[in-house]
């Protein structure tokens, strides 16, 4: 058993019969604090496929409730209608410079790419630019600058590596470059087939936390689990140490079947002011669970037995 992590009881904490509306999943989902609440914006695939995105609340981070209509579909105007014709995917929640900033992958028949999304109360939301072309998915924003730019972690497919963690920078969030290769998977280790960005990097003082996922194909699919790795503060592309053994696999019924068997996947993690974490994953493309771990420990699990990032 594996205690990093230790699983709430009540898992799983959303299904979709906590959603008012008809969906076939709850999972993969931003979560944030927001006015010491917490909210939540979760992918429900629909019932022909397709993915949306609901909002839900929370006064504690296990007890959510969901708004009675989705929060984000895909778009009617604009350019972001052509690229969000086939649905909006996977959010990542960070907050900066007053804003609170949504990155999403946009499906389309020209492939996936990220949209950015802005709020500040979580009610009215502008799309504010698609920010990759085709075909990138998990990007997550830091939510600080680094010598006056942004940046952020993302994951371009490519035929020819492994998919592999990538670092961009911005000076106004839209255009993006300075692109550089950063984390690459292990042959024949948990996360040998690809890798991608999970949870927005939490600041800790010995760097930035990266919660991100790793796959392994097997004869029976591939099994999405968690790892952590750690960055420079000052440099994010620089990265100090990545803990070479996983911090969650599918272990619970939940996780083990659902929509797509065998998979832990998070988009959004809660650092408390006690140094604990609550971190949010779909178990099996089909529910939503949490957990509880703390910033020391996973740092030293980086630092203590650490692999290659390249
Ligand atoms: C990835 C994405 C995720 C999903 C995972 C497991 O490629 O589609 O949204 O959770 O596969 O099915």
């Amino acid at each position: 058993m594996n205690a990093l992590v230790k699983r709430y009881d009540n898992n799983p904490i959303l299904t979709k019969d906590d959603v008012p509306y008809p969906v076939e999943t709850v999972h993969n989902a931003g979560v944030i604090k927001f006015n010491d609440r917490y909210i939540m914006i979760f992918r429900s695939h629909k019932l022909n496929g397709r993915s949306i995105l609901g909002l839900a609340e929370s006064d504690d981070g296990y007890n959510f409730r969901v708004h009675d209509k989705p929060f984000m579909t895909p778009a009617t105007k604009g350019v972001f209608r052509k690229y969000e014709e086939y649905g909006v995917e996977d959010p990542r929640i960070i907050f900066l410079d007053g804003e609170y900033l949504i990155t999403y992958s946009a499906y389309s028949r020209y492939g996936v790419r990220i949209g950015l999304a802005k709020t500040r109360d979580f009610k009215s939301i502008e799309r504010f630019s698609l920010i990759t072309e085709a075909d990138y998915r998990n990007v997550v924003i830091f939510p600080e600058k680094f010598d006056g730019l942004y940046a952020r972690l993302d994951r371009p497919h490519s035929e020819i590596s492994p998919w592999s963690i990538w670092i961009s920078y911005s000076p106004d969030l839209k255009y993006w470059g300075e692109s550089k290769l950063i984390m690459k998977p292990v042959q024949y280790h948990w996360d040998e087939m690809k890798i991608g960005p999970g949870a927005p990097p939490i600041k800790t003082s010995h760097g930035w936390l990266n919660i991100y996922h790793g796959v392994f194909p097997t004869m029976s699919g591939s099994v999405y689990r968690l790892g952590v790795a750690l960055h420079d503060l000052e440099d994010p592309s620089k990265i100090i140490a990545v803990g070479d053994e996983w911090i969650l696999q599918p272990e619970e019924i939940y996780e083990i079947t659902g929509y797509v068997p065998n998979v832990v996947f998070t988009c959004g993690a809660v650092p408390e002011k006690d140094g604990s974490v609550k971190i949010y994953w779909g178990g099996a493309d089909k529910v939503m669970c949490m957990g509880t771990t703390n910033l020391e420990a996973l740092v030293d699990h980086c630092l203590n037995n650490s692999r290659d990032a390249l």
